[in-house]
């Protein structure tokens, strides 16, 4: 095995040298010291560290596949202070880079704009975007230009303006490749819609100027986001919520002037977030609650189960939905299924549960009534702005945030009107 090791690393040093391929790792959306959200503070500390496993896995992999450059599009803090702890692990870790010749750049996102970022002693080869006008770097690598990077960073924590729309067309004729990086929320992604308008822009304006590859932050769901081009959202290297799900990481890319980019996905996550659900249609006795939440775990998580945060939505019908409600209930349940089986963490979603009810209960007025308007506003027909306070929790939501929040709290809505009200009647 190791002399063919050998020979491949050899062929390929000597692959890149005459093909000038421009190699860097893209990662963003990192959010050191962020507060997770979850009671137990052995998990939050866990997943502190894994932030930082994950990143120092980024690293390692940085040098075993000897990229050229290591670029984080954005939001690398979560807020704009930036703890001890996280200070001198980073500079560890740049340091380690800089000693194999592999250069640092930062562009700043709305999380942490301009002014935070000062703070930081940062070392001298950390090349810095913390300012709203594009700036273009060349990357060497003994001593000749193996590419080029050109980016903006978010000077304040709202940039309404397209920062994209301000990047000059990359150079034409060049050897080397071109690369942009931004921090953005580019129109039409997939979830793009729950984001705030941070640096907006349109697919067109990242293929309309010219760069090989768009390095881009701000969505933390991984995906290429322009099907003419090279743009890509890496997702963050660690979930950040239990809407967070999957393996996360970053990505490794290659490329070569006038060729289409090599991208390749790397997980670097020690820990993640997944969510499955559970039947519990007819479960009559807490036993029985127990025995189909395992069989659910079993049957669906094909992931080892002391990596994984668990959310477990437990769905349809059971005279028991009322007790499983109860927080204590739900915390006794939590407590048993998670350490029972061995999970990290886990999260029981009881909003989906409902009582079972007789449909001719439906039938009765004022229930019938008060069904219909609930299937009205499901559907559309009745317009659930009608409804909607224009703040939630003091915060303002955009319209689409709030039409989603509100279909979920009336989901199964009809079966808990029919039995509240029939309780009243009887
Ligand atoms: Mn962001």
């Amino acid at each position: 095995m190791a002399p063919r090791a050998c020979l491949d690393r050899f062929a390929q040093d000597r692959y890149l040298a005459v093909m000038r391929a421009f190699r860097f790792l893209h990662m963003a959306d990192v959010h050191f010291d962020r507060s997770f959200a979850t009671k137990r503070e052995k998990v939050r500390a866990a997943l502190r560290d894994a932030m930082e496993a994950s990143f120092s896995t980024a690293v390692d992999l940085a040098l075993s596949e000897s990229v050229d450059a290591f670029l984080i599009a954005g939001d690398l803090f979560d807020h704009s202070e930036c703890s001890y702890r996280t200070e001198r692990f980073l500079r560890t870790q740049i340091a380690r880079l800089e000693e194999s010749g592999i250069a640092f750049l930062y562009a700043t996102g709305n999380h942490d704009p301009g002014p935070a970022t000062r703070r930081i002693s940062w070392p001298d080869g950390a090349v810095l975007f913390d300012r709203g006008t594009p700036r273009r770097v060349a990357i060497e690598r003994e001593g000749r230009a193996v590419g080029h990077v050109t980016a903006a960073g978010h000077a304040r924590s709202t940039t309404g303006e397209n920062l994209a729309a301000t990047f000059p067309s990359a150079p034409r004729d060049q050897k080397a490749p071109e690369v942009a990086m931004l921090h953005a929320t580019v129109s039409g992604s997939l979830g793009y819609a729950g984001h705030g308008k941070h640096a907006p822009c349109s697919q067109g304006d990242l293929i309309e100027k010219g760069y090989g590859y768009w390095a881009l932050g701000h969505i933390h769901l991984r995906q290429s986001v322009v099907e003419d081009a090279a743009a890509h959202y890496p997702g963050g290297p660690l979930g950040l919520s239990r809407r967070e799900t999957g393996e996360k990481g970053v990505l490794i890319v290659s490329l070569e002037p006038g060729a289409p980019a090599e991208v390749a996905f790397h997980a670097t996550a020690p820990l993640r977030w997944e969510s499955i659900t559970a039947d519990l249609s007819d479960v009559t006795e807490w036993d029985g609650v127990q025995r189909a939440i395992r069989r659910a775990i079993d049957t669906t998580l094909d992931v080892p189960a002391n990596e994984t945060l668990l959310t477990i939505w437990l769905e349809g019908a059971t005279r028991l939905a009322t007790e499983i409600r109860h927080p204590e209930n739900t915390d006794s349940l939590t407590d048993e299924i998670l350490y029972g089986a061995g999970l990290r963490d886990l999260f029981l979603e009881t909003r989906r549960l409902r009582r079972p009810v007789e449909r001719e209960r439906f039938l009765v007025e004022p229930i019938h009534s008060m069904c219909e308007l609930v299937r009205a506003l499901r559907s559309g027909d009745e317009s659930i702005d009608s409804i909607t306070p224009p703040k939630f929790a003091g915060e303002p939501l955009d319209p689409a945030g709030k039409r989603e929040y509100l279909l979920a709290l009336l989901e199964g809505a009809e079966d808990e009107l029919v039995d509240r009200m029939w309780k009243e009647r009887s």
